[in-house]
C-alpha cells in the first residue's frame, strides 16, 4: 500500500505574530501541527515541510519593485502580487516557528529562490518552469497520500494541494491547521472550495483523529 506522509506548508516565523507577513492567527497551525507529528510518529508516518526561501532581491518584494506592498504587478510575464520582504534565505524570519516539533520532519524542501518567478506550490514555480524534489522524494518514499496544512490557506497551502492532485496524489488538507492572508474577505473559504472541487477531502484536527483512530 502506498505510504501516507504529512506535509507541512510554510510554518515559518515571517508568517507568524511579530513576523513581516504576518498572516493573522497564523501561531495558530503550530498546536494542530504538533498533534498530527504526535499522530504520524505513533504510527511511523512520514513528516515533512517546505519552506519559503527567499534571496534578499527576490522580485516578488515591493521594495524590489518600487511598489507598495500587497499591490499587483507583472513580474517575468505573470501577474504577480508584491509581497513585504520575507523568508530572506538565513534569516530568522525563514526559520519554521520554534515551538513546531522540528525533530520530527524528516526532509524540508524549500522554494521561491529563483529571483524572476514566485512559488507557492511546494512542488513547482508559478508557471510549472522548474520542479522542487519534493514529487521525486514522494515518489522515492512511495508516498500517494499526503496530510497537507499550514500557512497560508490561500496561496503556498492552496497550490501544493493543487499540485499535489494534479501530481494524482490521494490529499487530506486540515482546515483547522490552516489560516490565510486574505486579501479579500473570503479568500480562505474560497480556497478551500477550490481544493475540495480539486479533489482533496477536508477534515477538522478532530475529525481526522476520530476517522483514523
Ligand atoms: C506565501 C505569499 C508569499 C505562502 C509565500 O507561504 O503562502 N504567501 N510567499
Ligand atoms: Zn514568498
Amino acid at each position: 500500500m502506498a505510504h501516507r506522509a504529512l506535509l507541512l506548508v510554510d510554518i515559518q516565523n515571517d508568517f507568524c505574530a511579530g513576523g513581516a507577513l504576518t498572516v493573522a492567527d497564523g501561531d495558530a497551525t503550530v498546536e494542530v501541527a504538533n498533534q498530527l507529528i504526535k499522530w504520524c510518529r505513533a504510527r511511523g508516518e512520514i513528516v515533512i515541510a517546505s519552506q519559503d526561501w527567499h534571496p534578499q532581491d527576490h522580485g516578488s518584494f515591493a521594495r524590489v519593485q518600487g511598489a507598495e506592498p500587497f499591490t499587483t504587478g507583472m513580474l517575468d510575464g505573470l501577474e504577480q502580487t508584491w509581497w513585504p520582504d520575507h523568508c530572506v534565505q538565513n534569516t530568522q524570519g525563514a526559520e519554521l516557528h520554534p515551538l513546531l516539533k522540528q525533530e520530527a520532519i524528516s526532509a524540508c524542501f524549500q522554494k521561491g529562490e529563483n529571483t524572476l518567478i514566485d512559488s507557492y506550490s511546494a512542488f513547482f514555480d508559478n508557471e510549472h518552469r522548474q520542479e522542487t524534489q519534493l514529487h521525486a522524494w514522494l515518489q522515492h518514499y512511495h508516498v500517494g497520500q499526503l496530510i497537507i496544512m499550514g500557512l497560508a490557506t490561500d496561496y503556498c497551502v492552496k497550490y501544493t494541494v493543487l499540485d499535489a492532485l494534479k501530481l494524482g496524489y490521494q490529499v487530506a488538507v486540515i482546515v483547522d491547521g490552516c489560516r490565510g492572508v486574505e486579501m479579500q474577505d473570503g479568500d480562505s473559504i474560497r480556497a478551500f472550495q477550490d481544493m475540495a472541487f480539486a479533489g482533496a477531502t477536508l477534515y477538522t484536527l478532530e475529525d481526522w483523529l476520530e476517522v483514523h483512530n
